[in-house]
This record gives C-alpha cells, sequence and structure tokens, in this order.
C-alpha cells in the first residue's frame, strides 16, 4: 500500500535544500530555503490529490475531505525548519510521511469521515529568533502579536520576516483553530536518542514530551589589556561563565533526568588580546517532571548569583521560553498501539527528551506521536540518519494510526 520508495525519494530530494559545505542543512524560518521547502512540500501535496494552502502565520496543509465534512479534522505532520546544520530527517520524515498516509488512501480509494490535513508547521526549532513552535503556537491561538517584535542575530523580527515572506503579521491571529474544530494531532519523527537503538526496534509509541525552558544569561565584568593586567585585578565574566556552566551540568547531572546545555555562547568584544566585557549564553533545561526541572533552575540561578558576587561581575537572567512537559493522549497512544499490533511490530512505548509542535496543540485536541529509530541516537547534526526499513516501518504504523482516528 503505501509507497516507501516514494516516500525515500522525497525525503532525500528535500534534504538537498539548504544543505551546507559543512554537510549538514540549514533551514531557517521564512527564508528562502524555506520557502524552496515548502514549494516543493505543496507540489507532493498536489501530487497526492489534496487541497493545498497555507494559513495565517505560513503553515503549509494539505486537506483531503472527510465524508463528513463538518467531522472535526485529524491533523497529521510537523516542521520544515531546521536547526544551524542540522540532519535531513527531524520535521521533514513527518511531513513527509503524512503526505504518503494520504496520498495512499486517495489512491486506493479509501474514503474517512473525519476530513484529514497534513500540516507542515512554520518555525518549529526556534533557530532563528529567541522561541520557536510559531506555527502551532498560531493555531492552538497562543501566540500575541507583541511577540512578533523579537528579533534574529540580523535585527530583522519575526513581523518582519512574515512580511518579507509574503503574510501578514497582524493576521496571525486568524490561524487559530476554534476549540472542538481538531480530534487529534498524530506527528511521525525521529527517536533523536538512542532508546529504540538498545531495544533493537524500528518505532516506538511516545507517552509524553519534556518540558523544556530557554534562559539567556548575561554576564558583565570590565574589558581591559589581557597582558597588562594582573590576574588578581581582573573582573572576567568568560572565566565566570564557565564556571556556571559547570555549574549547569553538575545540578542537572544530579537528578538523573534533567538535561542541561548551552549551545549558543557569545563574547563580546571578543578580541584575543582583550579580557572580555560581557558574555551572553543560553541555558537549553529540560525534564518530563516541571518542578524537578524547576528546582534545578533555582539552584543553578542561585549559584550564578554567588559566582557573580565572588567574582565580582554581574549575572542577570531573562526567560526565553517555557514549554510545560505534555502527556501524550490514551486516544492517539491506543490507535497507534493497535497499529503496531496489526503490522506484526513490537508495541514500545517511550517519553520524548526532544520537544514538538504536539506541546503547543496539546489544549486543542488530544496529541500523539510515533517514534523512528534514530542511528547512534544523533540528531541536530549532519551525521542524523534512520534507515529506509525504519522509516517505512514508521509510515505504515502512522498509516493505520491515522486511518483508525479518522474513520473512529
Ligand atoms: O529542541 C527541540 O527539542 C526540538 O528539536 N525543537
Ligand atoms: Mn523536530
Ligand atoms: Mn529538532
Ligand atoms: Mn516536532
Amino acid at each position: 500500500m503505501i509507497q516507501e520508495e516514494r516516500l525515500w525519494q522525497r525525503l532525500m530530494e528535500l534534504g538537498e535544500i539548504g544543505r551546507q559545505p559543512t554537510g549538514g542543512i540549514t533551514r531557517l524560518s521564512f527564508t528562502k530555503e524555506e520557502r524552496a521547502a515548502k514549494e516543493k512540500v505543496a507540489a507532493y501535496m498536489k501530487e497526492a490529490g489534496l487541497f493545498v494552502y497555507e494559513d495565517a502565520a505560513g503553515n503549509l496543509i494539505g486537506r483531503k475531505e472527510g465524508t463528513d465534512k463538518d467531522a472535526p479534522v485529524v491533523l497529521v505532520g510537523s516542521h520544515l525548519d531546521s536547526v544551524y546544520n542540522g540532519g535531513m530527517f527531524d520535521g521533514p520524515l513527518g511531513v513527509l510521511a503524512a503526505v504518503e498516509v494520504v496520498q495512499t488512501m486517495n489512491e486506493n480509494g479509501v474514503e474517512t469521515k473525519h476530513p484529514i490535513e497534513v500540516v507542515a508547521f512554520t518555525d518549529e526549532e526556534g533557530a532563528r529568533f529567541r522561541f520557536g513552535m510559531i506555527g502551532s503556537r498560531a493555531m492552538a491561538g497562543a501566540l500575541s502579536t507583541d511577540e512578533l517584535n523579537y528579533q534574529d542575530a540580523n535585527g530583522v523580527s519575526v513581523a518582519e520576516a512574515m512580511q518579507e515572506a509574503g503574510l501578514n503579521p497582524h493576521h496571525i491571529g486568524k490561524a487559530a483553530r476554534k476549540p472542538g474544530s481538531v480530534k487529534a494531532y498524530v506527528e511521525l519523527h525521529i527517536e533523536q536518542g538512542r532508546v529504540l537503538e538498545e531495544a533493537n526496534l524500528p518505532v516506538g509509541i511516545v507517552t509524553g514530551i519534556a518540558g523544556l525552558v530557554w534562559v539567556k544569561f548575561t554576564v558583565e565584568g570590565k574589558a581591559e589589556h589581557a597582558g597588562a593586567t594582573p590576574m588578581p585585578l581582573r573582573r572576567d565574566p568568560l572565566v565566570a561563565a564557565a564556571q556556571i556552566i559547570e555549574v549547569i551540568e553538575q545540578e542537572a547531572k544530579e537528578t538523573g533526568t534533567t538535561v542541561g546545555t548551552v549551545g549558543q555562547l557569545h563574547v563580546f568584544p571578543g578580541g584575543i588580546n582583550i579580557i572580555p566585557e560581557r558574555v551572553e549564553f543560553v541555558l537549553d533545561l529540560r525534564d518530563l517532571d516541571a518542578a524537578v526541572r524547576d528546582n534545578v533552575l533555582q539552584s543553578i540561578n542561585e549559584q550564578a548569583q554567588k559566582i557573580g558576587k565572588e567574582r565580582n561581575v554581574k549575572v542577570t537572567t531573562e526567560l526565553l521560553q517555557e514549554m510545560p512537559p505534555v502527556l501524550c493522549s490514551e486516544l492517539v497512544q491506543n490507535a497507534a498501539k493497535e497499529a503496531c499490533q496489526k503490522l506484526g511490530l513490537d508495541v514500545f512505548s517511550l517519553p520524548s527528551g526532544a520537544s514538538h509542535d504536539g506541546v503547543q496543540l496539546v489544549g486543542l485536541c488530544p496529541i500523539g506521536m510515533i517514534f523512528v529509530r534514530s542511528q547512534d541516537g544523533v540528531s541536530h547534526s549532519p551525521d542524523e540518519w534512520s534507515t529506509k526499513e525504519d522509516c517505512a516501518a514508521g509510515v505504515n504504523v502512522l498509516y493505520h494510526t491515522v486511518l483508525r482516528l479518522a474513520t473512529g
């Protein structure tokens, strides 16, 4: 039924858009690379016989009518934007799998009671601006227009980027879906971790998604001459930042479940022979339990202030985004379990350490996810890889899950 070769070909084709000389893919929201990816997927959606449109947030949507056109829609999809120098499966696999599911239904004359909409969400990763999930937040009606003033590293705001992409930021509220209008949201995604590989299984059913916070730390000291300033007289913000980052690692390790990462750090002015004036870095802190995560954050903040005092540097923090941990619904998990049984696949459940658009939709409808095994658990890297066989297993599970939800 599913045409695995077609899915794989499309994945490889899409994987060339935004390819960097470093080997990874950079496809940031509202850029020409993301536009090119959307155009290609829109063409695939048309081939699949879907009615294709973009909503006010730039979410690309392909709709298959149901026999009961007033029935709440089953939403299936993921995202097309990437992190810097990322992989080719994170996001596109879920979008292309959703297209393949509906194209297979149309090609075999399969009718469903509920309409089905395939969605490619705008800016899931948050790589360009200070927060992500712009498209799914807009669909959930959880995005205020003042947040569209946040700027990227070149001083371009979300609103300006939207305008450049032909969207009117003032209309973003129109992307919001009415409560009750969506029956469920299902996303196929690579696991991006090692659990399925260690269990030696191709697919898994997600139980819940960890909650994250992004906190920007600014450490201000005093710029001075690297050669003429004795060590005891320095107010060096970079050494203080290094100590704070060490504390982050210690505090996260202690709970055994929390993960803390500093992937982005800037030193100002950045001269070799200048003791830095200021250092900025962003903490990404996650746990399936928000209370545990927030306790760790509090402890990090307390120790950061102590380090600041000891080193006579000023430490300030700013919350960039916070997403609560969410549970996947029994409705979607059970549909996915039935699908695995139908296909003779093990039923294996696991949590998601990575965050996903479903986190934003949990107030709108029941959500659920199906994971496909990641080779060596690697993601957000050019080395991200899943085999054709595992992707095919995942899309077959997605097919039966969506069929169950859209006909039941
Ligand atoms: O950061 C994440 O967990 C996701 O890839 N946006
Ligand atoms: Mn993703
Ligand atoms: Mn990602
Ligand atoms: Mn996602």
